[in-house]
């Protein structure tokens, strides 16, 4: 008679800890000892996202032995990101900014009001949640005291694969300026694909004020179909100094 980890009888492979929406199954199911078994897992559209620490135990009859393994539900492709948390964003990754203050945060914006133009400058709103990325998180003692000043600020995401097909990135922004912006002044997405950064958004500032508002971009991804990249979201107060806030919130590749 042979054994294989103590097993001299057929071993009844069970899964357990598995998240809702997720199913696995063995073949062959029980499984001669010494012998090996596929374990396939399969995960319903609304299963539990995220890294689910999983048992795997065979018995037969008195004995048990047990296994760990991790089961990763999720998408093989696309991004989605609501900024309730910061899941990976790096503000000045490159090291190259050169704003001297409010750089871009994750966090839940405070609202700010020009006492000059009467207008909202810094939205307290978000489109999900509390928080957003933002220039300057906190409203600070005056409407133009937490704005963004002095250069460019960049938040580069966490690295993701663009679907194979008809892909479009989607996120919600604002910014917003007083009357001594100027074109120099903008809001800029960016694919960066390697060492090659592509833009694919900008808004430009211009010598008038423009209130906070959120809106809505849609981007086609098509020409980075399949590639593993990395958003960069930049924004500057460049040239003469003004008032320049700016703010983005749902940011999805799917
Ligand atoms: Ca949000
Ligand atoms: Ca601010």
């Amino acid at each position: 008679m042979s054994a294989a980890n103590g097993f001299s009888s057929a071993v009844t492979l069970s899964a357990s800890g598995l998240p809702a929406g997720v199913r696995a199954a063995f073949s062959p199911n029980p499984v001669a000892p010494g012998s090996s078994a596929t374990m396939t897992v399969t995960a319903d559209a609304a299963a539990t996202a995220g890294t689910h620490a999983v048992t795997v135990t065979g018995t037969a009859g008195a004995l048990t032995r047990s296994a760990q393994a991790q089961v990763v539900v999720g998408d093989a492709a696309g991004f989605a990101d609501d900024f309730e948390v910061n899941r990976g964003w790096v503000v000045n990754a490159a090291g190259t900014d050169t704003a001297s203050s409010g750089q871009f945060a994750v966090g839940d914006p405070e609202q700010t009001t020009s006492t000059y133009s009467n207008q909202v400058k810094q939205l307290g709103t978000t489109t999900s949640g509390v928080a957003c990325l933002v220039t300057g998180r906190a409203a600070g003692t005056a409407y133009g005291a937490n704005d963004l000043d002095g250069g460019v600020t960049s938040a580069r995401s966490p690295l993701f694969r663009v679907p194979a097909t008809a892909s479009k990135l989607t996120f919600s922004y604002s910014y917003a300026h007083g009357d001594n912006a100027t074109s120099a002044d903008y809001l800029r997405v960016k694919v960066v694909d390697g060492s090659t950064a592509t833009t694919v958004f900008d808004q430009r500032g211009s010598a008038v004020e423009r209130a906070g508002q959120w809106q809505q971009a849609t981007v086609d991804l098509a020409a980075f179909a399949g590639k593993d990249v990395r958003l960069l979201v930049e924004t500057a107060d460049a040239d003469t100094a003004s008032l320049w806030e700016a703010q983005v919130d749902d940011v999805r590749v799917s």
